[in-house]
C-alpha cells in the first residue's frame, strides 16, 4: 500500500553530519572490532519543518559494501540533487527520485528517513502511525559481540537477561561458535537465544553448523556470503534451526528470491539496509503473506536511527524481539535530549510525538561532529539555508 503524506513536501536543504560516538565497550563481530561508532546524521528542511535521518553504513565496507564516505558521495552527487525541489506526495515519490541510482541502499535510506520524519513532524503525527504501526511498545533483545572468553560472554548474557532483554543474540565466527553457545546454553537453558555469523562460513561448513541444531536456537543469522542465496537454501534444507538473512536482503527482489528458494525462514529487517521505509514495507508485506517472521535489526545507531527502528518495529509483521537496545547499551551519552530506555518487561515504548518523536540534543551533536556538508535547493528561501 502506498504511503501518502498528509501534505506534499518539498526539501530545500540537506545537511550531512559525520559524528563520532565512543562505544561503552568494543563491539566485535566476525568482520572486525568497533570501539567508536562513526555515523552519518542527515537533516532535511522544507515547508517550515525539519526532519532527521541516519544512514546506516559503518566506516568500513566489511558488513555491506557501503561506507560513510560512499554515502556522503552518493547523496551529494546524485541523491540530494534528485530530491531537492521535487514535490513529494509520499514515500513512493522519494523512492522514484532515487530509483535510477543502483545500489547505495544505506545512502538512500538515510535521506528517505529524514524526509519521512519531516513530513510527519509537519503534520503533527507519529511516523509509526503513518507506516501502519499497530503497537505502542516493542519487544527487544540485545546483540552481544564476541568476548575475550566464554566466561566473559556468559557474564554479559547474565547482565542483559537481568535487565529484561527478551532475546540474546551471540556473535559467532569459525573457531568461536560451538564453545560459546555450549557455555551460554548450559547457564541459560530457557533463554531465547540466536547466533549471528555475519557471513563468516561457507557451505563446506554445513556439517559443523549442523551441530548448532542441538541448542534450541531461535535462528542462525547470515551464516554464508550475502550473495549465496542458493547455498543458504541448501544449508537450510539440512538444518532444523531456522536461518535468518540480514546482509543478503537489500531490496524486495532479494527477499522474493530468498523466499522462492527457501534460503531462510526469518528475515532481519533493517530499514537502513533495505533503502528506506517504502522498501521495508514491501518486504514486510511479502514476508507476512508467506508466513515468514520478521524482526527489526540494528546498526548500533544513535538514538535518531533507533527511533526510526522503533517506528518500523511497531508494524504487525514484526513478531520477534528486535536488536533495538537502550541508549546505555551502546553509548555513555546519546544524541537525544532523553535517551531511549528499556522497560523492565523487556520492551521499549514507541515514541508517540510528531515524527520519530524524539528531540536531538543539538549542542551534544555539535560537540561530536567531525564534518558537515550542506546542499541547498536553487531558489530556496534563504531562511531555510
Ligand atoms: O549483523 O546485525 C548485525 C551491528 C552492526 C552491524 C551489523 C550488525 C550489528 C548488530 C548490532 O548485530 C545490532 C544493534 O544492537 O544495533
Ligand atoms: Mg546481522
Amino acid at each position: 500500500m502506498p504511503i501518502t503524506f498528509a501534505d506534499p513536501v518539498v526539501v530545500d536543504t540537506i545537511e550531512l553530519r559525520t559524528i563520532r560516538l565512543p562505544l561503552i565497550e568494543p563491539f566485535e563481530t566476525s568482520f572486525g572490532r568497533l570501539t567508536d561508532r562513526r555515523t552519518l546524521i542527515v537533516r532535511v528542511t522544507g515547508d517550515g519543518a525539519a526532519g532527521w535521518g541516519e544512514a546506516a553504513a559503518l566506516d568500513t565496507p566489511l558488513y555491506t559494501a557501503e561506507t560513510i564516505e560512499t554515502e556522503r558521495h552518493v547523496i551529494q552527487a546524485f541523491l540530494g540533487p534528485a530530491l531537492l525541489g521535487r514535490r513529494l506526495a509520499g514515500l513512493d515519490d522519494v523512492a522514484a527520485a532515487f530509483a535510477p541510482v543502483r545500489g547505495h541502499y544505506m545512502a538512500k535510506a538515510g535521506l528517505e528517513l529524514a524526509v519521512a520524519d519531516l513530513a510527519t513532524r509537519r503534520a503533527g503525527h507519529p511516523l509509526a502511525a503513518l507506516l501502519g504501526g499497530t503497537r505502542n511498545r516493542v519487544e527487544v533483545g540485545v546483540s552481544l559481540g564476541l568476548q575475550p572468553t566464554a566466561m566473559h560472554l556468559v557474564d554479559a548474557v547474565a547482565r542483559h537477561v537481568d535487565l529484561g532483554y527478551r532475546r540474546i543474540k551471540l556473535k559467532i565466527k569459525p573457531g568461536r561458535d560451538i564453545d560459546l553457545v555450549t557455555a551460554v546454553r548450559a547457564r541459560f537453558p530457557d533463554t531465547l537465544l540466536s547466533v549471528d555469523a555475519n557471513a563468516a562460513y561457507t557451505l563446506a561448513d554445513a556439517d559443523h553448523l549442523r551441530r548448532l541444531d542441538d541448542f534450541g536456537l531461535l535462528m542462525i543469522e547470515q551464516p554464508l556470503d550475502p550473495d549465496d542465496l542458493i547455498d543458504h537454501a541448501a544449508l537450510q534444507r539440512t538444518l532444523r534451526t531456522p536461518l535468518c538473512l540480514d546482509e543478503s536482503i537489500s531490496r524486495l527482489r532479494h527477499a522474493e528470491q530468498a523466499l522462492a528458494l527457501g534460503s531462510c525462514r526469518i528475515v532481519n529487517m533493517k530499514v537502513g539496509r533495505v533503502g528506506g521505509y517504502a522498501s521495508a514495507l514491501a518486504i514486510h508485506a511479502l514476508c507476512r503473506a508467506h508466513g515468514v517472521q520478521v524482526w527489526c535489526g540494528g546498526m548500533l545507531e544513535t538514538g535518531i536511527g533507533r527511533a526510526h527502528n522503533l517506528a518500523i518495529a511497531s508494524l504487525p509483521g514484526f513478531t520477534l524481539p528486535g536488536d533495538i537496545s537502550a541508549s546505555v547499551r551502546y553509548y555513555q551519552r546519546d544524541v537525544l535530549t532523553t535517551p531511549i530506555c528499556l522497560s523492565p518487561d523487556g520492551t521499549i515504548p514507541v515514541p508517540d510525538g510528531p515524527g520519530i518523536g524524539v528531540d536531538v540534543d543539538l549542542d551534544y551533536l555539535e560537540a561530536r561532529t567531525e564534518s558537515v556538508d550542506r546542499l541547498v535547493r536553487e531558489g530556496a528561501p534563504l531562511a531555510h539555508a
